[in-house]
């Protein structure tokens, strides 16, 4: 009779270890995934930071901002006269002489494969038809009070047109001169209007023959990680402030 209570016991006690174990196993294995996901997302934060520094650099030198590289461009800025051949395009790792891998089309890409997206105003404040920021010598003849970079950047898709966010509260910036991203993790398949608004698109024309999608129009959208189907949003974004830019070419000597 104890015996058998004690077997049972036994049984009972066996069951409960498998199971402990088994959410032990799957507890360690999820934060793994995690772990290593959020570094990428990290790295990818890093890169970006990277990247606007160098463009600085470059502003610094010049007096002016590259235009983007598009993906027949082999990673060097694409100027076409006093604008750019594009004004959405992706980053000129070539001409910012940038570390990191590249693809068939020599884009820099993100932590995740895919090329980073940069994006630069097209603002011409003064109407001669060069492009204020990408045009060497125009930011000095426009004058600073007169530059008016036309970048926005809004928390939600939602109510936004093609120059500006719903309402103020929904505005992080509408006067960057440039803007760099990535698509981050779900950058071949994704559904929400926050992540479409960035890339409502396409360009190709590469060596590869890949169509990209890259952004339509001067609205961009940044807010916070989520994996809401529908509403998902992993993309990472930096936009210059323009009295960063400004002040480093007052400095340098670019601007009066
Ligand atoms: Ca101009
Ligand atoms: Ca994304
Ligand atoms: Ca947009």
């Amino acid at each position: 009779m104890n015996r058998r209570i004690q077997r049972g016991f036994s049984l009972i006690e066996l069951s409960i270890v498998i199971l402990v174990m088994g959410l032990l196993l799957g507890g360690l294995m999820m934060p793994l995934s995690v772990q290593r996901e959020n570094a990428r997302y990290r790295a990818g934060l890093e890169q970006l930071d990277t990247v606007e520094s160098a463009i600085e650099g470059f502003a610094l030198l010049n007096g002016f901002l590259p235009c983007p590289a598009t993906p027949a461009s082999a990673g060097l800025a694409a100027p076409s006269g006093n604008a750019c051949s594009v004004q959405h395009g992706f980053v000129p790792a070539t001409t910012l002489d940038l570390n990191g891998q590249r693809n068939d089309d020599n884009l820099l890409l993100d932590p995740w494969g895919s090329p980073l997206r940069y994006s630069v105003s097209a603002s011409d404040a003064d109407g001669n038809g060069a492009w204020d920021f990408v045009t060497p010598g125009e930011l000095a003849t426009v004058t600073m009070p007169l530059l008016a970079p036309d970048l926005t950047v809004c928390r939600t898709a939602s109510g936004s047109s093609s120059t500006a966010c719903a309402s103020s509260n929904d505005t992080l910036t509408a006067g960057a001169p440039l803007v760099v991203y990535s698509l981050g993790k779900d950058w071949s398949a994704f559904s929400s209007a926050d992540q479409i608004e960035n890339v409502g698109a396409n360009l190709g024309g590469g060596p590869s023959a890949t169509n990209y999608r890259v952004a339509s129009d001067v609205v961009f959208v940044l807010r916070g990680r989520s994996e809401l189907p529908g509403g998902e949003f992993d993309d990472q974004l930096r936009w210059m402030a323009p009295s960063q830019l400004f002040g480093r070419l007052v400095d340098a000597g670019h601007l009066p």
